[in-house]
């Protein structure tokens, strides 16, 4: 944590800000390890204040360390109180506070420059340190073993989507994970074609294809895997459709190391699915990276900015073929300098249940 905290004040000086205000509470849990619903950070070149309320007092004063910690339930006035005689100019903060929030920060701190910060911490945690990268590996590791008990779970023509969310939920609960990271998402034979399709009463058929997105929290961290398997019987079609996933995801697999462009990171993949075709069919984004959130930077648009070791990003390219079916496979990548290791290792070979 104090690495974390010396990377932001470093960052601080970049970004032309005498101090930044914390305010996002998973940012709050990286900076400090603090973990709950009420919290303000501050950080200045002479200053590392922790707020909370007294609900929380005890907590942060076992976790919270190198801060100074203050009770209290107006957590701005506080801070504007105590870096009255400091001669701050300009204080950075986090860009998507509530417009209620962006009241009181004007309000409060009214002699000062505010200067809104995109992605300033959300920047630093998309490279992930040793204990992060554990708990990512874990919640990975979570998530393969509840798909393979899935497998033999579901009865076709009997299992709902819905039983199978339920299954998967409570399978990752009982192997560690503290929650679901997502709602899951389970969409079979028509339904698949969704590529967001989330559970529903439909009952899985013989002939049908199934599509599973889930993930779990553990120790904070996301896990976040896509994968489609067929019931009964596949068709020539069907089977030519998954390898062609599997080719794109693959495709990245094998060239994703530091350095690579966001573009190229989405243009490798999409570009096996194209030469076969079915360009217009897969209709999102390749992938995001994950950490606390489900949903981190980096995006991968049109940027020529390039990936790093230390990013785990999702690989996760579909083809969707409205009132059919649809196929999307997904792993989560720890990017490496030559490199990158897939973190989630359950099986992508084509699987048919009976
Ligand atoms: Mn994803």
């Amino acid at each position: 944590m104090k690495d974390r905290v010396q990377k932001v004040e470093a960052a601080l000086a970049d970004a032309g800000c005498d101090a930044v205000l914390v305010i996002n509470l998973k940012n709050i849990y990286y900076l400090t390890g603090f973990w709950g619903t009420q919290a303000t950070v501050f950080i200045s070149k002479n200053r590392r204040l922790f707020l909370t309320d007294a609900r929380y007092t005890l907590i942060a004063k076992n976790v919270v360390k190198g801060f100074d910690i203050i009770e209290t339930r107006d957590s701005l006035t506080e801070i504007a109180k105590t870096i009255a005689g400091d001669k701050l100019t300009t204080i950075g903060f986090d860009d998507q506070v509530p417009y209620r929030c962006f009241r009181s920060l004007e309000n409060v701190f009214a002699g000062y420059h505010l200067r809104p910060m995109a992605d300033f911490i959300e920047g630093i945690r998309m490279i992930k340190d040793a204990d992060e990268i554990k708990a990512i590996r874990q919640a990975c590791q979570i998530s393969d073993k509840a798909f393979l008990d899935m497998l033999d779970f579901i009865k076709p023509n009997q299992t709902t989507e819905r039983d199978v969310a339920d299954f998967l939920d409570f399978r990752m609960r009982k192997y560690g994970a503290s929650g679901v990271s997502f709602e899951t998402i389970a969409a079979s034979g028509y339904r698949s074609a969704m590529p967001h399709g989330v559970a529903s009463d439909k009952v899985i058929q013989t002939g049908e294809t199934l599509t599973v997105d889930f993930g779990c929290y553990y120790n904070h961290y996301v896990s976040d895997m896509t994968r489609t398997i067929h019931i009964g019987q596949v068709t020539d079609e069907e089977r030519g459709i998954y390898n062609l996933v599997l080719k794109a995801n693959k495709a990245l697999i094998e060239t994703a190391k530091a350095g690579m462009t966001y573009i190229d990171y989405d243009r490798v993949p999409r570009r096996v699915i194209n030469d076969a075709g079915y360009g217009p069919y897969f209709t999102h984004g390749i992938g995001h990276g994950i950490g606390l959130d489900i949903h981190e930077i980096p995006y991968f648009g049109k940027s020529s900015e390039t990936i790093a070791a230390g990013m785990v990003l999702t690989d996760e390219p579909g083809i969707y073929l409205e009132d059919k079916y649809g196929v999307r496979i997904e792993d989560d990548l720890l990017i490496t300098e030559d490199g990158c290791e897939v973190l989630t290792l359950a099986p992508k070979e084509l699987i048919v249940l009976t």
